[in-house]
């Protein structure tokens, strides 16, 4: 039994309704199990900006201080020719609480094995792990100032109009991310892919160099280097080679949306970012869906949460130390998945189709089960 604080940040379009239904089930959680999760709110991304006139206030960043854990929802949304974008909140969140470990669990589901467009024998199995590094690369690679996306980085030159932004890491920057995916792998099939593009740019060399480095001192893990085009064909190929991805921002990012589908949806991959900062119980955390505002589906009830709920056990085990609730969460998660349950994304012939709230409430009475 234990008192904690999150600090929920739900963002914009879906966020909040994918939020919600995470914050119902960590409710339950906590009345079963005898824990008081206090929730303090505060505003990020387009909601942000509209109110405060920052994707994200000093005031907000403030609140995440004194938490145990952020659970987070969707930021993004239309915003042409705007100063600030939504997305700022993020890296902004990122990069202050230097959050450079961001873990994205892929689990292809027994029982959707055909409902994607994959053939299930090619999904049966897959269950690896992407750890993308969060705080570098090409995110952050900006000339001055250092603003992600920022529109003044389009100039006029002598060579007309041009934008740049510039991939750079450090060998402490990949020292410590591939440290953290082969103590990863160790809990598991104990394999690392490390993946780069290191015969076309020089970071992929360095990456290279120093993720064999740390390789040597875990001779218990097998190793293996794969250029990220290859990974991205063996992904679909043969996703139940891999156990542990690991990868720079861009890559993790776009490989992750990619791998999202061998779960059958974005709306099934939780993701946490870590750093180094502890808490009281374990790591200090952001948790988030990998998925973006959809604003297309907002307010419709359309929205998956399931990945905002595996989001929030991954919050349990890692921030809080609830590995037990942690683990009930994830079977409740599968048992809706095995009995049937379906949000829209999931569309799978002579299965019901049900909402969010729904999708939340089924995962609240397994999880009373
Ligand atoms: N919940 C994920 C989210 O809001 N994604 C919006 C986004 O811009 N993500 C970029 C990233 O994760 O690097």
């Amino acid at each position: 039994m234990g008192n904690y604080t999150i600090t929920v940040l739900a963002g914009d379009g879906i966020g909040p309704e994918v939020t919600a239904q995470a914050e119902k089930v960590l409710e339950t959680v906590a009345q079963l199990y005898g824990h008081t999760f206090t929730f303090q709110r505060g505003l990020v991304g387009l909601t942000a900006i509209e109110a405060e006139g920052a994707a994200i206030s000093d005031e907000t960043v403030a609140l995440c201080e004194q938490s145990d854990a952020i659970l987070f929802g969707a930021v993004g949304g239309a915003t042409p020719g705007a100063k600030v974008k939504p997305e700022q909140a993020l890296f902004r969140l990122r990069k202050g609480f230097q959050f450079f470990a961001n873990l994205r669990p892929v689990h292809t589901f027994q029982a959707l094995l055909n409902a994607s467009t994959i053939k299930p024998e090619v999904l049966q199995g897959t269950d690896l792990i992407v750890v993308r590094e969060l705080t570098g690369g090409l995110y952050y690679g900006h000339l001055e100032p250092a603003v992600p996306g920022k529109p003044s980085e389009i100039r006029q030159t002598e060579r007309g109009t041009e934008a740049i932004d510039t991939l750079l890491y450090t060998e402490e920057e990949i020292e410590r991310i591939v440290r953290v995916a082969f103590e990863i792998a160790r809990g598991r099939r104990k394999k690392v892919t490390s993946v780069d593009k290191a015969n076309v740019l020089s970071s992929s060399v360095l990456w290279r160099r120093v993720a064999e480095r740390v390789a040597a001192e875990y001779p218990d893990v097998t190793f293996e280097h794969l250029l990220v085009d290859a990974c991205a064909m063996h992904l679909l190929r043969q996703p139940s080679s891999f156990d542990v991805i690991v990868t720079e921002n861009l890559f993790g990012d776009i490989l992750t949306d990619e791998a999202s589908m061998l779960a059958g949806s974005m709306g099934m991959l939780p993701s946490a970012s870590l750093g180094t900062r502890r808490t009281a119980h374990g790591t200090f955390g952001l948790y988030e869906p990998i998925h973006g505002s959809a604003p297309d589906i907002a307010g419709q009830d359309k929205a998956n949460p399931l990945a905002a709920i595996l989001s929030a056990a991954m919050l349990l085990r890692h921030s809080l130390g609830l590995e037990h609730e942690a683990t009930v969460i994830e079977k409740a998660v599968e048992r809706c998945i095995d009995e049937g349950y379906r949000t829209a994304d999931l569309r799978e012939s002579g299965k019901e189709v049900i909402g969010t709230k729904e999708m939340g409430n089924r995962v609240i009475e397994t999880v009373k089960r």
